[in-house]
């Protein structure tokens, strides 16, 4: 009786804030319109070898198509119906890459967009992914079933129908978000087509949901539907499993919607984390590593057990979207990889890693006006495979990140340390910072213009280990550079800020 107890009230604590990785797999890998297919291979030749958690998928749902401009990145936030049927592939193929990883133990997290269909421009016909018919005009999808009843028109209180002042929670949550239709989630059909759709994904093998444009929603309504979902399959998970559940909310402050109306559907994105992270790394408003002591709660971000975090997203990357110019991405590797590095070592918040695609960027005044493009195609708009270098990493312009060396062996130093305490903070009040956690890892960063030399206490049992930013251990010598850990727990540091990459980690599992 005491075990039954205990085990409801863990699942009580944990259900929808619990992301369901394997024990010991701590971070999940956007990867940003690849294809089912694709995503099967690399569960299998990659992540789960690697020690990845999940992956965070493109919308699955049929989508509009849009050829002006050509095939953009967002016409995949324009629902036209709920069937499984995407660039990225179709119903067979999402089953089979949902079975592959789940069978290696990599899970499949759904980017659900619910909070509306496709744009009131969308025309009619079936230019839709998979050739459904559907009218944005009189709001009539007849492939999910939706009328225009189903939609919030009657009860949005601006002039044009359109969110008009975000500081109005009312409108923000009623009227149309850039035109898309935004439908009446308070209607309880509406509700049940919505849960029907997230059911189909959680029986065929999914393990949670990222809720798009959460902020756009009440979260009651959210909340109707989600009390509606499934537990997960129990062909991978224990009988009782709630989906994880996680929403993008973008709450940078100053709205009247706040990220914590959403705490008790489950974890909610942090969006400052990104914002200041890059202010931070690239030095700028007076910003220094040395502030990042208290990092987290700290800084006023939420509490760390329901924040979902990532250095930058497929919208913020490419200027969209929350925290500007700030934003670390693969563009600026260097900096990237000190950010993605120092997320993965610090303990706060449930870490996401962005996979993606290089597009010809083009600055007209500031801005980039192919900002728009969608992932790597074929002249038919066919999504082009990922393939595989001899150096491992990808062709085809795919950019892998979660594959670059010192991001995939940080995924792995979180693995490694997760459960352990933050740890022996040293800084140089400038922009040379290091931190443990407890006695399992810890790193080193020089982000100012000079060298660091210096002896640090590291908390790590006496021996040579590997630094897993230079290289690798393999077998039993390292690639890169070895760190000698003495009997007091000391260890010297040499960091050229001239460095290929200027930070350095070390941890027990890359002890030779
Ligand atoms: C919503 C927010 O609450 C917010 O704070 C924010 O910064 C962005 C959005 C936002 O979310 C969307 C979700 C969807 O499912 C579909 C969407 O089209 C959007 C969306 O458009 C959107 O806002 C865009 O980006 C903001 C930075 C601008 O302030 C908005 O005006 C809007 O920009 C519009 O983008 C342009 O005005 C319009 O001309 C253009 O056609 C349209 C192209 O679509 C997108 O850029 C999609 C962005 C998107 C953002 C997301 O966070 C997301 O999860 C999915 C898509
Ligand atoms: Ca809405």
């Amino acid at each position: 009786m005491r075990i039954f107890l205990l085990v409801v009230a863990f699942q009580f604590c944990w259900a929808q804030y619990n992301p369901n990785t394997k024990p010991g797999r701590t971070s999940i890998v956007h990867l940003f319109e690849w294809r089912w297919a694709d995503i099967a291979l690399e569960c299998e030749r990659y992540l789960a070898p690697n020690g990845y958690g999940g992956v965070q998928i493109s919308p699955p749902n049929e989508n509009i198509v849009l050829t002006n401009p050509w095939r953009p990145w967002w016409e995949r936030y324009q629902p036209i119906s709920y069937k499984l049927c995407s660039r990225s592939g179709n119903e067979n193929e999402f089953k089979d890459m949902v079975t592959r990883c789940n069978n290696v133990g990599v899970y499949i997290y759904v980017d659900a967009v619910v909070n509306h269909m496709c744009g009131s421009g969308g025309g009619s016909g079936t230019h839709s992914t998979c050739g459904s018919y559907f009218n944005a005009g009189t709001e009539d999808f007849p492939a999910v079933p939706f009328s225009s009843w189903d939609f919030n028109d009657g009860k949005c209180q601006t002039q044009n129908g359109e969110i008009q002042n975000y500081n109005d929670a009312n409108q923000v949550r009623d009227c149309r978000l850039v035109s898309l239709l935004d439908l009446a989630l308070g209607k309880d059909y509406v509700r049940s087509k919505v849960a029907e759709y997230m059911n189909h994904l959680i029986d065929i093998g999914v393990a949670g949901f990222r809720m798009d444009a959460s902020k756009h929603m009440w979260p009651g309504d959210m909340k109707a539907i989600l009390d509606q979902l499934h537990n997960l399959s129990t062909s991978w998970f224990a009988s009782g499993t709630r989906p994880f559940i996680y929403q993008e909310v973008i709450d940078l402050g100053g709205e009247a919607i706040s990220a914590s109306e959403y705490f008790g559907n489950g974890r909610v994105t942090e969006f400052k984390y990104g914002a200041k992270l890059g202010t931070v790394i690239r030095k700028w408003s007076g910003e220094k590593m040395a502030y990042l002591k208290n990092w987290g709660e700290g800084w006023g971000f939420m509490s760390s057990d329901k924040a979902l975090v990532f250095v930058d997203n497929h919208d913020n990357q490419r200027g969209h979207g929350a925290g500007g110019a700030s934003i670390l991405t693969f563009w600026d590797a260097r900096l990237y990889k000190m950010g993605v590095g120092f997320m993965l070592a610090h303990p706060y918040g449930f870490t996401r890693i962005m996979s993606s695609y290089r597009w010809s960027r083009n600055f007209e005044n500031g801005k980039d006006v192919n900002d728009w493009m969608g992932p790597p195609s074929n002249s038919d708009g066919s999504t082009k495979s990922v393939t595989i270098n001899a150096d491992t990493t990808c062709g085809n312009d795919w950019v892998c990140e979660h594959r670059w060396r010192q991001i995939r062996n940080m995924a792995i130093f979180r693995n490694v340390v997760d459960g352990q305490p933050f740890a022996n903070w040293w800084d140089n009040n400038s922009n040379q910072v290091a931190f443990g956690r407890g006695n399992k890892g810890f790193i080193v960063f020089n982000n100012d213009d000079w060298n660091l030399s210096q002896t640090l206490y590291t908390g790590l049992p006496e021996g040579t280990y590997c630094d897993v930013i230079s290289g690798d251990k393999q077998g039993s010598s390292c690639t890169g550079i070895t760190i000698q850990v003495y009997n007091n727990g000391n260890a010297n540091f040499q960091i050229s800020n001239h460095a290929e990459d200027p930070f350095v980690a070390i941890h027990v599992d890359a002890k030779l």
